[in-house]
């Protein structure tokens, strides 16, 4: 990375320090949540490991008070950036009746939360897709200044839903930011087996829209890019495609075994490409963070993820009558 090249993009040296809290404070949660997967105290864990950088960096470039973000399972970076808390996501973990994303009764990484905009999405994947889409259109109709930031897999851009709500948007210049975050897997499916064309991005050009390819492994890269895409959408000139390209550094789930489809040297030369690893560098490079620094930050990271797992593990489950919540429509 180029000396100073967040200052380039109008980034302070806080903001930039905050931006890798917030990369480290989601790998954090993450290797925490294993943890206690593997021993037995919560059932599920779908990982953000190695899609920090792109997630952060993408949700730092968005407006936290207006934007609307429809996220997909592995976005634990962008649903911190807009306000969903370490401890609210560990209540998600052990699914207890607190978690704000579901009262408990959805798997992890089923994020929604109404006060910070992070809308609620489904199982199947790129559902998000067209409601980003739908919410952009309601927000152009009732001249609303807001953009729609909507994440999905590669694989996930095989969908039609990806089409449909590509195209709706390109005809309509909506402001939605599509963002794949390309992990070069879908569970054990490699890149290569699911797109026929080069790049993601280049499905854009079919849509009426501008598609690019970033090092997802590079937040400032990525920030820049989603900065662009939402002015473009807040000045009217419709939607923009973003390919964030990275690598899984997990398996796929805490139930999948990826030593049967991938070979252990290509994770560990992934794994070189670190962005927590990376852009930890670039600030020492830069001069603002040092060793004492950064661990001053880790153990602040530390103590915020104890505390969370402490409260989560302890607090109560929901009660039984509450499967009936939030279903006929009148809670
Ligand atoms: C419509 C649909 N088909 C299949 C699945 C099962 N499934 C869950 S995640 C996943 C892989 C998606 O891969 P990708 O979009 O690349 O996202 P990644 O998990 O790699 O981040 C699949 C096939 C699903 N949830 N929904
Ligand atoms: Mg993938």
């Amino acid at each position: 990375m180029a000396e100073n090249r967040h200052k380039e993009l109008g980034l302070s040296d806080e903001t930039v320090l905050e931006m890798y809290e917030t990369m480290l404070l989601a790998r954090r949660i993450d290797e925490r949540m294993w943890l206690l997967n593997r021993s037995g105290k919560i059932p599920f864990v779908i990982s953000c490991q190695g899609q920090e950088a792109a997630q952060v960096g993408a949700a730092f470039a968005l407006d936290r008070n207006k934007d609307y973000v429809l996220p997909y399972y592995r976005d634990l970076g962008v649903v911190l950036t807009f306000g969903m808390t370490p401890k609210e996501l560990m209540l998600s973990g052990f699914a207890k009746a607190e978690d704000p994303n579901s009262g408990g009764r959805q798997m992890p990484g089923h994020f929604g939360q109404k006060k910070n905009r992070i809308v609620t999405g489904s199982s199947p994947v790129t559902t998000q897709v067209p409601h980003a889409v739908g919410i952009a259109l309601a927000g152009k109709m009732e001249n609303k200044d807001l953009v729609t930031f909507v994440t999905f897999g590669e694989g996930s851009s095989n969908q039609g839903d990806f089409h449909e709500g590509a195209n709706f948007a390109g005809v309509h210049k909506l402001p939605v930011i599509f963002m794949c975050e390309n992990n070069k897997y879908a569970i054990s499916v490699p890149i290569e087996k699911q797109l026929a064309c080069e790049k993601v991005s280049d499905r854009a050009i079919g849509y009426g829209m501008p598609g690019v390819t970033v090092d997802g492994n590079n937040p400032l890269d990525v920030y820049r890019a989603v900065k662009e895409a939402a002015e473009r959408g807040r000045r009217g000139e419709g939607p923009t495609l973003i390919e964030a390209v990275s690598y899984r550094l997990t398996a796929h789930s805490s139930d999948d075994d990826d030593r049967s489809y991938r070979s252990p040297d290509e994770v560990a030369e992934a794994k070189t490409k670190d962005s927590i690893i990376t852009f930890g560098a670039y600030l020492k490079e830069t001069g603002i963070m040092n060793d004492e620094l950064e661990k001053e930050i880790n153990d602040r990271v530390m103590k915020i993820v104890n505390e969370a797992t402490d409260y989560a593990e302890n607090a109560p489950y929901a009660d039984a009558e509450d499967a009936l919540k939030y279903v006929y429509g009148n809670e």
